[in-house]
């Protein structure tokens, strides 16, 4: 079964041996780190982080999580550094509040939200999402946010709407300056993508606020794309007509597509996109159409040639 029925249990009900398995391990991790009275395992920042109740969603895989340790600290946040280790070594110095996130563009009501008007916008979900980063190695994680859709219908996109566009956080002085992409990180998707109630806005992972290095305070968590096209750190979103450009197809248009839909039959032009690697596992497992999701969303590229729009 790939998704949960519809139900309103809270998370802390839910009996999976994994759920279960991966919570304990996160209190035994938060209690540790509050006793040696510094830094976690995992290079977050000194205290307590602050936690974030969230009911789960029926929109949830019920797969067994990743280890929030591999979560935290196998990362790509190239804006604090190319290698998996790095955001969570360098990530920790950038301030998350306050924060301000403009949503701007067709709308009839642009509006600048802050970090804690986002918090209380619409009720937090826990999303658990299969994570397939264009790298062909996979996560699943325990996301907490809500719909990007409750966002965009406050700012009420105009007819003439047909994309939106999200520019990442970029401060110079504590982030990378060497032109590995063109900063600010930027991504993009149709309006319907945006509005699709998978696409999540993103506020918390493992039951806290987001880490830094997953992209604090608010990223955007679109899981049958790739990975890449999750902006983390967002601070500006803009609805618009014409298709946005985005870091990475800038970056190289032949290797990376303004769609990126995984799609285990478009190969990247190095590598094989049709097995991935869990984190945590040694044998590699077949990719999946739209990372499993194509039920809910194959239906938004009918008669599109996903081959041409990869
Ligand atoms: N601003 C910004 N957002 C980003 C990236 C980045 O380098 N900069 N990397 C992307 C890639 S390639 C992936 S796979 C995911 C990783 O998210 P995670 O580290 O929280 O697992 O973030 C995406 N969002
Ligand atoms: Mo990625």
């Amino acid at each position: 079964m790939l998704i949960r029925q519809p139900t309103d249990i809270v998370p802390s009900e839910i009996t999976s041996p994994e759920l279960f398995r991966a919570r304990r391990q996160f209190l035994r991790l938060g209690a540790g780190a509050a006793l040696a009275g510094g830094a976690g395992l995992v290079g977050l920042p000194a205290g307590a982080a602050e936690s974030l109740p969230a009911r789960l969603s029926p929109l949830s895989t019920d797969e067994p999580l990743t280890g929030r340790k591999d979560v935290l600290s196998y990362n790509n946040y190239y804006e604090f550094g190319t290698d998996k280790s790095d955001p969570a070594a360098n990530a920790g110095v950038m301030k998350t509040r306050p924060w301000e996130v403009r949503v701007e563009g067709l709308v009839a009501k642009p509006r600048t939200f802050g970090i804690e008007e986002l918090l209380k916008l619409a009720p937090l979900e826990e999303r658990i999402y299969r994570l397939r980063c264009v790298e062909a190695w996979s996560m699943v994680v325990p996301w907490i946010g809500y719909s990007l859709s409750a966002l965009l219908q406050q700012v009420e996109p105009l007819g003439s709407a047909r994309y939106v566009a999200f520019d990442s956080h970029y401060d110079p002085a504590i982030m990378l300056r060497r032109p590995v992409l063109d900063w600010p990180y930027k991504e993009g998707l149709r309006l319907d993508e945006a509005m699709h109630p998978l696409t999540l806005l993103t506020l918390g992972v493992y039951g806290e606020v987001l880490p830094n290095q997953n992209g604090a305070p608010v990223r955007i968590v679109v899981p049958w794309k790739y990975g890449y096209k999750s902006a983390k750190s967002i601070v500006r979103i803009r609805v618009t007509d014409t298709q946005p450009a985005t870091a990475w197809n800038t970056a190289a248009p032949e290797e990376y597509g303004f769609y990126s839909n995984v799609n285990p039959e478009v190969d990247h032009p190095r590598w094989s996109q049709a097995r991935e690697r869990r984190i945590g596992d040694f044998r590699k497992r077949p990719t999946l159409p739209f990372n499993g999701y194509a039920e809910q969303v194959a239906g938004l590229y009918q008669g599109m040639d996903l081959k041409r729009f990869y």
